[in-house]
């Protein structure tokens, strides 16, 4: 009964930073419902994509997703200062124009005290609405990490000329900086359900 009662507030304790760093995530303007996207209720669970933003160096690692309808994208970050944004093929490192497309927002993170890498505290979720391509980048001006190829694509068609190649190209070829929504958007910002994701 007592190592109940510990096992018990053992767990709450446990799920309090939990509990606290979820408002405080959700503070942002975020069109998220401060909720993760929920596994379905019916059938199988929800894929999970684990993409790691920032290794190695300016990629996202797969940068190359092919992901079902419904599946979800999760985007872990590493140091030091990314963030993922939706892109139409024609436009690289320009926001899409639709209040549906996404925006993560930055997220600045520093290595270990080590110098070893470890990822940021919170990822960015996305839903994959449909088959159809999606294009993202990260929009870090710091060393202008779109137009050096910090690129990626959801569902590309290998049979057309819109690859993932030719999206990169186009996006060294931008001038001026590349471009953020005015907020975080199109997915779910919140505490890292798996902070090992990805390694
Ligand atoms: C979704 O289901 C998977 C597999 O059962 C589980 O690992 C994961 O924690 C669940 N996620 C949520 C948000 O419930
Ligand atoms: C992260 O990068 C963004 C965009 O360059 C910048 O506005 C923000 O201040 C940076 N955050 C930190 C902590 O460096
Ligand atoms: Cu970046």
């Amino acid at each position: 009964m007592f190592n109940q009662l510990l096992l018990v507030a053992a767990s709450l304790a446990a799920t309090l930073p939990l509990a606290i760093a979820a408002p405080a995530a959700a503070a942002g303007p975020s069109s998220a419902s401060g909720n993760p996207i929920p596994n379905k209720t019916t059938s199988s669970p929800r894929v999970t994509h684990t993409v790691v933003a920032g290794r190695p160096g300016l990629r996202f690692d797969p940068e190359n997703i092919v992901a079902t309808k419904g599946s979800i994208v999760e985007f872990h970050f590493l140091p030091a200062n990314h963030s993922v944004v939706e892109a139409a093929f024609d436009a690289p490192c320009v926001p899409k124009d639709a209040d549906s497309s996404f925006y993560s927002g930055f997220f600045p993170v520093s290595r270990n005290p080590d110098g070893s890498v470890r990822q940021s505290g919170e990822v960015f979720q996305i839903e994959v609405k449909d088959d159809k391509p999606v294009w993202f980048y990260c929009a870090q001006n710091n060393g202008q990490h779109c137009q050096s190829g910090m690129v990626g694509a959801i569902n590309q068609d290998f049979n057309s000329a819109k690859t993932l190649a030719a999206f990169r190209r186009a996006a060294a070829g931008v001038s001026g900086p590349a471009g953020v929504k005015d907020q975080v958007q199109g997915g779910w910002r919140g505490p890292n359900p798996n902070p090992n994701g990805g390694f």
